[in-house]
């Protein structure tokens, strides 16, 4: 008999704006081959280096197949097999004793392992609701940037990244899309072929900026002091768009007065630019048109990370260039999706409030939250969705925290993380092509399904199967702790939003649907922003009641020779970290086919760098600071200007060679605004080994 071969539409789960929508093909029950969904807009037949072998993935022989509990010390890795039934028990029981107590003593720990919506935040939000457990500040990506956007602009809502095509000229500023925005780079590639000039703002010559027609590299965390400088020029020069500014802004005159003497000169010593560049590139945006902006996190990692978003969120509006279709600027397109958080997360049912009033923890300094936390101290983790102990700043630390002998530490893996080591109870998850989702995108405006393809890999479940029957060993009745997941998935989005209009059957018919937006989607093209004041806010009233700085400015790095000499002399070089092609954060870093493209853990650093420190190309470094250190192997490049290196990251630590990776030596100090994380505000020295 042939054998039966079907197609099931699914959505990449990870966190990239791309979010592919990719049809799987099943025969027999197995998964046989993955492909970009060729009708999607975004996708367009294509996946990336990693998710087109995505079955080496799901079928990887380093699955997690079953329940384990820990049988060496905390970190150590050595485990054995158990019951569903005595791992649920053990947790159960262990978390009724400390609600008892305190339910605050529990801290769920997630980050973006998937990013649908029922997976990651759903049935795991009720159920720690439910339970009353301390609530988690998500802020390890994108806080800061955020934040900084919202209070100029409103919301996470900007250019259609489509529309790119039609620009003129485009800033990739503190993006890398060749390598962590791929499918968008495709867009902004047609718009090269028809004659926009495309310019790279990052400090690293990568891919992307060896693509453009021109690269500026700053130093890091200097990106707000080059728009401050542009926005002079374009006020200076009078390139600004005076009727735009008078409808749509708020506060034009004091903004002009903030950055009246933030000339060029005044930014050229702070950024590592020459002058007459900033002006340039202030004068070609102004007089351009349209001009578009694409913005990534990649920026927003240093001290002043928010402030800098802020102030690059004010460019588009100065000179009008939101009137194009084509025009303005994108740092996220996710707050364009009516997602019904209430209805998913169910806020409403934490339970004692009076008694124990809610009470939040930053997942950033997760180390320093395991360690110092009081009122009541972190007794219980549970960790899914995220690999803290690989990806959070300040690695020292985090161990320290996770090796606590009273800490009760849960972690639900599709693979024996660095994390998953310090496990107390470890569960086996589910891949994408095993369980139901629906997903937003931030990189685009189409919501995508993910139909499971295949059954469960050995005894794993899928995040909410975990959360359901553990809220039934916690006696817990409320009938919202028990949907199945495609009820959660219906109501993820608020059906009465006209942008909802047509999405379910899109999604049931094709695997993907647009978003209801007008065609063409050109947000503030006649204002409308989702600020209080409806307009572009230069002043923000909301930023100054909150204790913030009202208007743009100008927040350095923490780290550098400028503003901290002192430690520049001991550790003279800025590290950044940023992402290697073939991982996705700490995700695919484990699996032989992307790691040995990587090869090893390396360290780029310029030629003037390496010679005074007697370091050749293919040594063995050692990168240090007062808070840790990690080995790599150099690469002498001039991609990193003098005074900067990079690390290609998120290794694990397991396979880094050295245990160590290059969290070793970031610092868990917070951002300006959004309490994000700086891993790109790093002092170091390197030396040969
Ligand atoms: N292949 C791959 N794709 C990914 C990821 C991955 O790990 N691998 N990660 C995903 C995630 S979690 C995210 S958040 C997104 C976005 O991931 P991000 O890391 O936010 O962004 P990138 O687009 O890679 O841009 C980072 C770029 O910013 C540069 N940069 C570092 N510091 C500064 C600075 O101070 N100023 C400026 N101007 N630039 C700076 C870096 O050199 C790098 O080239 O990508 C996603 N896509
Ligand atoms: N030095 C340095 N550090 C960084 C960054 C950097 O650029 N430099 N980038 C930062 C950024 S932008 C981010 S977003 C964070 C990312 O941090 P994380 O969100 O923690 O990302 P990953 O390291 O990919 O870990 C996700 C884990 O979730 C697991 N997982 C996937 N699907 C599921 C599921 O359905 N259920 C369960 N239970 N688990 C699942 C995966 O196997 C994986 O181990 O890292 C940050 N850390
Ligand atoms: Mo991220």
């Amino acid at each position: 008999m042939a054998s039966e071969s079907r197609i099931v539409r699914a959505a990449c789960p990870h966190d990239c704006p791309d979010t592919c929508a990719m049809h799987i093909t099943v025969e027999d029950g197995r998964a046989v081959k993955v492909r970009g969904a060729e009708d999607h807009p975004f996708t367009h037949g294509a996946l990336c280096t990693k998710v087109a072998h995505y079955l080496d993935r799901v079928y990887s022989p380093d699955r997690l197949t079953h329940p384990m509990k820990r049988i060496g010390k905390k970190g150590e890795g050595r485990f054995e097999r158990i019951s569903w039934d005595e791992a649920l028990d053990t947790i159960a029981t262990r978390f009724a004793e400390i609600a008892a107590d305190d339910p605050r003593g529990i801290l769920p720990y997630s980050y973006a392992g998937t990013m649908g919506l029922v997976q990651s935040s759903g049935m795991d939000r009720r159920f720690f609701h439910r339970l009353g457990a301390s609530l988690l500040d998500r802020t390890i990506c994108a806080s800061a940037g955020s934040a900084g956007w919202k209070s100029v602009i409103g919301a996470s809502v900007g250019t259609d990244p489509e529309a790119v095509v039609d620009a003129r000229l485009i800033l990739i500023w503190g993006a890398n899309p060749v390598v962590s925005n791929l499918h968008g780079w495709r867009f902004m590639q047609q718009a090269k072929r028809k004659g926009a000039r495309l310019v790279c703002i990052d400090p690293w010559r990568t891919q992307t900026a060896e693509k453009c027609d021109l690269h500026l590299a700053p130093l890091p965390g200097t990106d707000g002091a080059i728009a401050l400088a542009m926005m002079q020029v374009l006020i200076e020069d009078d390139l600004i768009a005076h009727d735009y500014i008078a409808q749509h802004t708020l506060g034009f005159e004091a903004l002009a007065e903030r950055v009246r003497h933030c000339t060029p000169e005044w930014a050229a010593p702070l950024t590592g630019l020459p002058a007459e560049a900033i002006r340039q590139l202030a004068r070609d945006y102004g007089s351009t048109r349209p001009s578009v902006i694409r913005l990534n996190y990649g920026l927003n990692r240093c001290a002043g990370g928010g402030t800098a978003v802020r102030n690059i969120a004010c460019l588009p509006a100065l000179v009008g260039a939101w009137r194009d279709v084509a025009g303005g600027a994108v740092l996220s397109t996710s707050g364009n999706f009516p997602i019904d958080t209430a209805a998913l997360e169910r806020p409403d049912l934490y339970p004692n409030a009076d008694r124990f009033p809610p009470r939040t923890i930053n997942m950033s300094p997760i180390g320093e939250a395991l360690l110092t936390a009081n009122d009541p101290p972190i007794r219980a983790l549970y960790v899914y969705n995220s690999n803290p102990v690989a990806v959070a700043p300040d690695s020292n630390r985090v161990r320290a925290g996770f090796a606590r002998e009273d800490l009760f530490c849960v972690v639900h893996e599709l693979f024996q993380t660095d994390t998953a080591d310090y496990a107390d109870i470890l569960l086996p998850a589910t891949s994408q092509l095993e369980h139901v989702d629906v997903h937003k995108a931030y990189g685009h405006l189409y919501a995508v399904a993910n139909t499971p393809a295949i059954d469960p890999v050995g005894e794993s479940l899928p995040n909410s199967e975990v959360f359901r029957r553990l809220a039934a060993r916690l006696g817990f009745d409320d009938p919202a702790l028990f949907e199945d997941d495609a009820t959660i998935a219906a109501a993820a989005f608020i059906q009465r939003d006209a942008r909802s209009l047509g999405l379910s059957e899109g999604l049931a018919t094709q695997g993907w649907a647009r978003l209801n937006l007008p065609r063409p989607f050109a947000p503030f093209a006649t204002g409308g922003f989702p600020t209080p004041s409806g307009r572009c806010e230069f002043f923000s009233q909301t930023m100054a009641d909150q204790g913030f700085d009202p208007l743009p400015g100008w927040v350095p790095p923490i780290e550098s020779p400028v503003s901290n000499p002192t430690q520049a002399a001991r550790f003279p070089l800025a590290m950044i970290s940023p992402p290697a092609r073939n991982f996705l954060n700490s995700s695919f870093a484990n699996l032989p086919r992307w790691r040995d493209k990587e090869g090893a853990p390396t360290l780029e650093i310029h030629p003037d760098d390496a010679v005074t420190r007697g370091i050749t190309d293919g040594a063995r470094l050692r990168i240090f600071n007062d808070r840790g250190a990690f080995h790599a192997l150099a690469v002498v490049t001039d991609r990193v200007r003098p005074g900067v290196v990079a690390a290609p990251s998120v290794w694990w630590q397991k396979f880094s060679g050295d245990g160590e990776n290059a969290n070793a030596v970031t610092s868990s100090a917070l951002t300006d605004i959004g309490g994000g994380p700086v891993f790109y505000d790093c002092l170091v020295e390197v030396a040969p080994v």
